[in-house]
C-alpha cells in the first residue's frame, strides 16, 4: 500500500544523498532552541542542570528517533509520521498525527521566526554600536516583538507595547519565495547555513571553554532535578508562581524544542535517492550529533555566566559580551542568524510534504494542497500557505507560548510514532524492515514513557491548547477529510 503511493503523477525529484540528509536534519535541529530557549530554561527553570535536561531530552528523542527510522525504511515516501500512522493506525489516527504534525512544522517554524527576530535585533544592535559608532541600532519598538505576552509570574496575558514582531514576518516571507523557487537550490543554500551554523556552535564550545569559571557551576540544580505536574496538581519537585513545574526535568520538556527536526529527514524520504538505508541514517546521525554539541553549549554557557544572569533573549551572544568579547558577540550572533534561517527552510519546506501526503489521500483539498508547480516541480500553493500561516503567528503570537504548543504537540507525535511501531510488529510482523528498532520492545516502550513524562514536564495549561487544537482538527476531519477520503470513497464504492 506504501510502495503503491511512491508511483503516478506529481512526483517530487529523487536528488538527496545520505550526507545531505543528514545535513538538512542538522539544518532542522540547531536553532531557535539552543541560540535562544536555552536562556529562559537555564535561567527560570534549571540553572547549570540544563546539562542533564539535554541528556534526558536527547533520551527520549533517541528512543522516538529509532522508531522514526524503522517506519522511514518501510514507508519511504513523503509525509513522515504521518504516512506511517496512516498505513498502521488507519485514516482517524493518520489524520491526528498529520494535523498535529502542523504544530510540529509550520507552529514550530513561527516559533524559530521569532527566534530569528531576536538574533537579528541583537546583532543589528551591536552592529550600530561597534560598525557604525553609533548608540546603536534599533528598530522602531512598535515591530519588535509579538503585542502580548504570558506573564509566568501572575499567570496573566499582559501587552507588550508593540504592534507586531516584523523581522520575523519578513524572514517567513524571504523563505517562502525561496522555498517555492526549489529543492535544489533550498538545499545548497542550506548546505553553506549548515556549515556556518557548526561553525559557530564549535566555536562557542572552543573559545567559550577558556571563559568557564567552574564555580558558575554551583549550585548545580537551584531548582531541583524534577519538575512533573498532572493536570496543574504538582507530583515531583517545585512549583513557579504561576503554577508551571521548576527544575531539571520542566528544563528538559523547554528545551526538548532543541531537538525537534531531526524527523524532518524523513518527510524528505521521496527527494532521496537510496531511502531505506539513508532515510534512518540521516535520522540518527543528525540527533546524535546535536546532542553532543547541545550538551558542550549548555556547559559552556552557565559555566560563562551566573545562571541568574543569563540573558533570556540572545543568550548565547549575550554571553560573550558578558565575558568581554564584542567581537564574538558579533560572530555569534551572525552565525545564530544564519543557523536559525536555515531551521526556518527545513521546517517550511517539510510542512508543504506533509500537507501534500495528506492531500493525495483527499483529507484537506487536493487541487490546492496536491498542487505541483509546473517548473520547479515543488508544492507551490501548500507552500504559499504555509508562508501565510508561519508569518501571520510569528508577527502576533509570543515566542514561549508558540514554543510550548510545539513541545507538547510534538510529544504526541512521537508517542503515536512509538505505539505504531508496537502495533505494526504485531500485526504485520513479516513485513520487510531494512532498518529494525533494536531491543524491542524496550525502545518504543520507553519512547512513549519518557515523551509522556515531557508532557507533563510541561506548563499544564498546553494540555488546555492541546486539546483546542486538536478539537479544531476533529471539527475539519468531520465536515471534510472523511466524506472526501480517497480511502473513503473506495469503500463507498465496493458497496
Ligand atoms: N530544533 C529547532 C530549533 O531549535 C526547531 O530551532
Amino acid at each position: 500500500m506504501l510502495h503503491s503511493e511512491m508511483e503516478g503523477e506529481n512526483r517530487l525529484h529523487r536528488i538527496l544523498g545520505p550526507w545531505q540528509l543528514t545535513g538538512l536534519g542538522v539544518g532542522a535541529i540547531i536553532g531557535t532552541g539552543i541560540f535562544v530557549l536555552t536562556g529562559v530554561a537555564a535561567h527560570d527553570h534549571t540553572g547549570p542542570a540544563l546539562m542533564l535536561s539535554f541528556v534526558v531530552s536527547g533520551l527520549a528523542c533517541v528512543f522516538a528517533a529509532l522508531c522514526y527510522a524503522e517506519f522511514a525504511s518501510m514507508a519511504p515516501v513523503a509525509g513522515s509520521a504521518y504516512t506511517y500512522a496512516y498505513a498502521t493506525l488507519g485514516e482517524l489516527f493518520a489524520w491526528i498525527i498529520g494535523w498535529d504534525l502542523v504544530l510540529e512544522y509550520a507552529v514550530a517554524s513561527s516559533t524559530v521566526a521569532h527566534g530569528w527576530s531576536h538574533y537579528f535585533q541583537d546583532f543589528l544592535n551591536i552592529f550600530g554600536q561597534k560598525v557604525l559608532g553609533k548608540e546603536s541600532l534599533v528598530l522602531p519598538h512598535a515591530l519588535t516583538n509579538a503585542p502580548f505576552d504570558y506573564d509566568t509570574a501572575t499567570g496573566a496575558f499582559v501587552s507588550t507595547g508593540t504592534v507586531l514582531d516584523f523581522p520575523a514576518l519578513a524572514i517567513a516571507a524571504i523563505m517562502t519565495v525561496l522555498l517555492v523557487r526549489g529543492i535544489r537550490e533550498s538545499a545548497r543554500v542550506n548546505s553553506t547555513m549548515v556549515i556556518i551554523k557548526l561553525a559557530v556552535v564549535m566555536f562557542v564550545i572552543g573559545v567559550g571553554a577558556f571563559y568557564v569559571n567552574p564555580a558558575n557551576w554551583h549550585p548545580f540544580a537551584p531548582f531541583g532535578l524534577a519538575g512533573v505536574s498532572f493536570f496543574g496538581h504538582t507530583i515531583a519537585g517545585q512549583t513557579g508562581a504561576g503554577g508551571e513545574p521548576l527544575g531539571m526535568l520542566a528544563g528538559a520538556a523547554i528545551i526538548f524544542f532543541a531537538y525537534i527536526g531531526f524527523d524532518a529527514v524523513s518527510t524528505q524520504a521521496e527527494e532521496a535517492k537510496n531511502p531505506k538505508r539513508d532515510v534512518p541514517f540521516g535520522i540518527i546521525a543528525s540527533l546524535v550529533v546535536c546532542t553532543i554539541l547541545y550538551i558542550a553549549v549548555s556547559a559552556v554557557l552557565t559555566g560563562m555566566v551566573p545562571y541568574d544572569q543569563i540573558n533570556v533573549d540572545a543568550p548565547v551572544s549575550a554571553a560573550f559580551g558578558h565575558a568581554g568579547l564584542p567581537w564574538a558577540q558579533f560572530l555569534v550572533s551572525l552565525g545564530a542568524m544564519a543557523g536559525i534561517t536555515s531551521v526556518l527552510l527545513v521546517m517550511m519546506l517539510s510542512q508543504p510534504r506533509i500537507l501534500l501526503a495528506m492531500a493525495r489521500d483527499g483529507l484537506i483539498p487536493k487541487s490546492f494542497f496536491g498542487a505541483v508547480h509546473g517548473k520547479f516541480r515543488t508544492p507551490y500553493k501548500g507552500t504559499i500557505a504555509t508562508g501565510i500561516f508561519v508569518g501571520t503567528l510569528a508577527s502576533f503570537l509570543p515566542l514561549r507560548i508558540l514554543a510550548e504548543l510545539v513541545n507538547i504537540g510534538t510529544l504526541l507525535a512521537f508517542v503515536m510514532v512509538c505505539s505504531a511501531v508496537l502495533v505494526m510488529r504485531k500485526i504485520n510482523p513479516t513485513a520487510e524492515r531494512p532498518f529494525r528498532a533494536p531491543w524491542f520492545p524496550f525502545i518504543p516502550i520507553m519512547g512513549i514513557l519518557t515523551c509522556l513524562l515531557l508532557m507533563f514536564s510541561l506548563p499544564p495549561e498546553n494540555w488546555v491548547r492541546l486539546i483546542v487544537w486538536l478539537a479544531i482538527g476533529f471539527l475539519i476531519y468531520f465536515g471534510y477529510g472523511k466524506r472526501h477520503s480517497v480511502l473513503g470513497k473506495s469503500h463507498a464504492a465496493h458497496k
